[in-house]
């Protein structure tokens, strides 16, 4: 049952009433045409099943690394129970109410402090109720890195929730619910662009009041909602870094947001690539360090590559030192690295001074860094609040800093790029704890910009193809999720 049909979960979601068409009243207040109500699951023995079982799907196909399961309460307690019990993984259950009598306490269930807890939600519109369990679990000091949710109402949860440190993987979007209903003519026109537009003038995001709850956001304009700028409108904001200019203007033009990662071992096949792959790419990152054959001429003619045919190169150094060092790290050596490379990139660890160090060379050279506040690495300890860091480090200093390396979008700004690593076709991982999403999920449902795909495309027999296909299924997300912005 593990390979449900989502289109057909959709259908009968729609058959038990779990999702209603017409006017109702959301937990905020805000009125909305659409209601998705999942408490009546329960009803339906099997399609809990089937629920679960895409929920603990999801989990495995991205790796996540969790000691202990919790459901928010109240609906997705049984879909957590169900995942817990068939697979026989230790679950948590919070309280709503302490108790006021005996222990008092807030969490149910035996954990250790720092063990890590999957939060499983049914439907999310602002991420709030996520947010509560995991300050709830928090406070028990467990860690909480990401969410699964079956219905994600697209209203600014994933982007809320982003922004504290975790990440929502949602199962069902609205939109694609939308067009299977419209598809199975469940729905009529009318209603699915009523609901779309409802949808997109009330993204959640950034509206809380005070005391936390939802509030409908009144319009906002465009320029907040990052979503529904294109490449090339996002290249002409005002406070875009020259570098994301260009950049954003390379992946307009060459229908591009992908960014191949050179990992070869030989400066003249890294150099070939370069020329093969070139017009494919708006990206060429490089690992100078693994090249067994470094020449200062190699620089020279990747340089030369790079404007024949338009792209940009990323040395991929990763610094992490204190300001002075990296100062000399990225400009002297055998390298040089500041002479060629346009990007570079930095852990946020050492604190500003890494950036301050590199902006003291690269600055005035018109080179620009991307911060490394998420890695695609199993048992990454870039999250939650470390991730907040990087974030805040680069608002900071956005004068240099033009964006992140990450999973999925951490930043509403739309002058900052989110690249993406761990990507092939398929979801899965290697065998030293890399983990993979497939383009779709990193463009249209996390929200990235670009995606850095290495072994997809250096380990396939035809380079090139594989390039053209990585860069039409980067660029189909692109455009879709631009497009469902736009309805
Ligand atoms: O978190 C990260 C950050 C980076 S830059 N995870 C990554 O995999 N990378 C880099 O992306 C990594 O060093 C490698 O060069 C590339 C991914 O390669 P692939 O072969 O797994 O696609």
């Amino acid at each position: 049952m593990a390979n449900v049909c989502l289109d057909s979960l959709i259908l009968k979601l729609h058959d038990v009433n779990a999702v209603k068409f017409g006017e109702y009243k959301l937990k905020s207040g805000m009125l909305t045409p659409i209601y998705i109500d999942l408490r009546v699951l329960v009803s339906y023995p099997v399609l809990m099943n089937q629920v679960s079982n895409l929920i603990y799907q999801r989990a495995q196909e991205e790796g996540l690394q969790f000691d202990l399961v919790c459901g928010v309460p109240y609906t997705a307690l049984p879909l957590a129970t169900i995942i817990c019990s068939q697979n026989e993984l230790p679950m948590l259950i919070r309280r709503k109410e302490a108790k006021d009598y005996g222990t008092r306490r807030m969490v149910e269930g035996s954990f250790r402090q720092g063990d890590t807890c999957l939060i499983i939600e049914d439907t999310v519109t602002s991420g709030s109720s996520i947010l509560e369990t995991a300050e709830v679990l928090y406070k028990e000091e467990l860690k909480v890195t990401d969410a699964i949710v079956l219905m994600d109402r697209e209203q600014g949860g994933v982007e809320m929730l982003a922004s504290k440190g975790i990440r929502l993987l949602p199962i069902i979007s609205m939109f694609k619910l939308l067009n299977v209903l419209l598809a199975a003519e469940r729905i009529d026109a009318q209603t699915a662009q009523k609901v779309r537009k409802f949808i997109l003038d009330n993204n959640t995001f950034g509206s809380k009041e005070e005391n936390g709850n939802d509030v409908p956001a009144t319009k906002k304009p465009c320029v907040e909602k990052n979503l529904e700028l294109s490449y090339a409108d996002r290249a002409k904001l005002p406070n875009v870094h020259p570098l994301a200019s260009k950049l954003l203007n390379i992946m307009e033009e060459k229908q591009s947001n992908l960014c191949v990662s050179a990992d070869v071992t030989s400066g003249e096949e890294l150099l070939q690539l370069a020329d093969s792959l070139g017009p494919k790419i708006c990206v060429l990152k490089t690992h100078v360090d693994i090249l067994q054959d470094f020449k200062p001429a190699f620089s020279q003619t990747l340089q030369t590559l790079a404007e024949k045919h338009n792209f940009l190169i990323f040395e991929d150094r990763k610094f992490a030192d204190i300001g002075n060092t990296v100062k000399h790290q990225y400009e002297g050596g055998i390298y040089q690295i500041s002479s060629w490379s346009h990007i570079v990139n930095a852990h946020a660890v050492p604190g500003p001074g890494v950036v301050k160090g590199l902006s003291a060379v690269g600055k005035t050279l018109g080179r620009g860094c991307l911060l490394i506040a998420q890695m695609s690495s199993q048992g990454s300890l870039a999250t939650g609040d470390y991730t907040k860091a990087a974030l805040h480090m680069a608002e900071e200093q956005s004068d240099f800093v033009f964006g992140f390396i990450c999973g999925s979008k951490i930043s509403n700004r739309p002058e900052f790029i989110h690249m993406t690593p761990g990507v092939q076709m398929k979801a899965g991982g290697d065998t030293l704890g890399q983990q993979y999403s497939t383009p779709d999920e990193v463009i249209h449902v996390k929200g990235s910009d670009v995606i850095i795909v290495g072994r997809g495309v250096l380990e396939a027999p035809d380079r090139l193809k594989a390039a053209e296909s990585y860069r039409k299924s980067g660029w189909d997300a692109y455009t879709k999720r631009l497009s469902q912005s736009d309805q």
